[in-house]
């Protein structure tokens, strides 16, 4: 049997609201992503997936979901996606859109009917409990609110304004199912789905762990792989999926999946996910108080995290690979070197590392272009949720300032979030208005007009791995084998297939490197590619 088409494809993620603005109100739009599309076909991507667009309140940007099957006025029309699909289309690319399965907006009609009255027919849409148990959500508050109008409690893993959908009512599932039914006849190519591993739950949803020191519980043992995680995505992959005669991808984000989990999720054979968003790799640098406490980058546990899921999926399953999305810090100022004399190698460095191992690699938007994180001095420049509400607590904790920035400068999702550098102009040729988060200040020396004709540009670089792929399939197919796993500054592997050896080394540092495979020989006639 063939492979799939998705192993040898490259995705492109579009966060739309900073993408490009077509009507100057400083917000990035449907059709501002459309007249940008011949860049991204020229970039070499395969498949676009746009994060969330419909309408919303936009409390988590767009994850906080209040109709499926809509646009928000904020990023244009039906009409407007419905061309936009063409368009993508029409240039041989496909498109996947993002869906938030696990939880609605509190102004979703499923929810404004739950909180109605305790015997509503939806009230068992959503979890509801007169005392809630001790589970912390990810934004840094309980995982349970109180509503007044039926004085009950409602869970929310993510913010108040999102609650937790109930997968054990057959009809919740049989809604969503028919909802993305609707999407793939519309046209698209697959989804992206959000925080899926948490649609089970223990029923009994009992408290999690208290660390010394705090008051909430941490509840993942009971929602990060609950009892019928299994039994769901492969109910979901029938009824959706399945007789359509076409293959679709299907990616699973999944925070906290250990690679045995991945296995059994990404199996073929079991009819679940084509692949997952695992989270081993990024949680590297967290301290032991968590995401913004920042711990210092070692290239080994790199190599062993990375190396663990190559493993760990090399006869079943299939691997995603990413540094970057619209949650996570941008690469080069992460683990690389945004200097200016190292900017540019320094992206180009990690994105050949990422890029030539074994999976299907996504590229978000302004990694092409080796954007940097943005150097945040002030709260009330902060403008998500997940960074407010740590920073609010940690003050009220007694923090400093200080030190709450300096972890919102290096891990915070708004350095993500700024706008599209397109050019040299005003706002980065992000929009002719005031954009609603502010640009970059580095954009002058990065930006896409600057690096498009330049072959040196970390661009062109991007466009060459990509090429390499769709044209050796030793990347696509290659066993992979780490090589000098305890070196501190170079990344090395190889990748096999057949008689096609593939070395990939890569000086991960700021220095000059004197570092070699074997006796130093046995590459010296190879012919390089990259
Ligand atoms: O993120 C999942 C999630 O767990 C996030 O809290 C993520 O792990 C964190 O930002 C990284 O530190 C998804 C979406 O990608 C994110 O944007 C949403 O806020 C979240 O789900 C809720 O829908
Ligand atoms: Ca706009």
């Amino acid at each position: 049997m063939s492979d799939p088409w998705w192993k040898s494809a490259v995705v492109y993620q579009i966060w739309p609201r900073s993408f490009a603005d077509s009507n100057g109100d400083g917000i990035g739009d449907l059709p501002g992503i459309a007249a940008r599309l011949d860049y991204l076909a020229d970039l070499g991507v395969d498949v676009l997936w746009l994060s969330p667009f419909y309408p919303s309140p936009q409390d988590d940007y767009g994850y906080d979901v209040a109709d499926y099957q809509a646009v928000d006025p904020l990023f244009g029309t039906m009409r407007d996606f419905d061309l936009l699909l063409a368009s993508v289309h029409e240039r041989g690319m496909r498109l996947i859109v993002d869906v938030v399965l696990n939880h609605t907006s509190d102004e979703h009609p499923w929810f404004v009917e739950s909180r109605s009255s305790r015997d509503n027919p939806k009230r068992d849409w959503y979890w509801w409990r007169t005392e809630p148990n001790n589970w912390r959500s990810f934004f840094s508050e309980p995982a349970w609110s109180r509503d007044e109008q039926t004085d009950e409690y409602y869970l929310h893993l993510f913010s108040s304004k999102q609650p937790d959908l109930n997968w054990e009512n057959p009809q919740v599932r049989q809604a969503l199912y028919a909802m993305l039914r609707w999407w793939l006849d519309k046209g698209v190519d697959g989804f992206r789905m959000d925080v899926i591993n948490m649609i089970s739950k223990d029923p009994a949803l009992p408290d999690g762990w208290v660390p010394p020191g705090e008051t909430l519980g941490h509840g993942f043992p009971h929602f990060l792989y609950g009892p019928r995680i299994h039994e769901y995505l492969h109910e979901m992959h029938t009824e959706v999926f399945a007789g359509r005669g076409a293959t679709y991808l299907v990616v699973g984000e999944m925070p906290g999946c250990q690679v045995e989990q991945a296995r059994l999720y990404t199996d073929p054979a079991r009819g679940e996910v084509d692949m997952v968003f695992q989270f081993d790799h990024v949680g590297l640098d967290y301290g032991l108080a968590g995401k913004y406490d920042v711990a210092p980058f070692d290239l080994r546990r790199l190599k062993q995290s990375l190396g663990h899921w190559q493993s760990g999926l090399a006869e079943v399953g299939w691997n995603s690979l990413y540094w970057n999305n619209h949650d996570q810090p941008r690469i080069v100022s992460r683990w690389g070197d945004d200097s200016d004399e190292f900017r540019g190698a320094s992206a180009k460095a990690l994105a050949t590392l990422l890029h030539l191992h074994r999976g299907t690699p996504y590229v978000y938007q302004g990694e092409e272009l080796g954007m940097t994180n943005y150097p945040f001095t002030r709260l009330d420049e902060i403008a998500d949720i997940e960074g407010l509400n740590w920073a609010n607590a940690a003050i009220a904790d007694g923090r400093p300032v200080e030190e709450v920035l300096a972890g919102l400068r290096a891990h915070g999702r708004d350095n993500a979030r700024t706008p599209m550098q397109w050019d040299d102009s005003a706002h980065a040729g992000f929009t002719t208005g005031t954009p609603w988060l502010a640009v970059n200040p580095g954009y002058p020396a990065v930006n896409a007009a600057d690096q498009s004709d330049d072959p040196d540009s970390v661009l062109a670089h991007y466009r060459r791995l990509i090429t390499l792929r769709h044209s050796e399939p030793a990347v696509v197919d290659g066993d992979f084998t780490m090589l000098m796993p305890e070196h501190e500054q170079v990344y090395a592997f190889t990748r096999r297939l057949d008689d096609v050896e593939l070395l990939v080394m890569v000086n991960v540092s700021s220095e000059p490197v004197d570092a070699a495979v074997g006796d130093g020989d046995s590459w010296r006639d190879a012919e390089v590619l990259v």
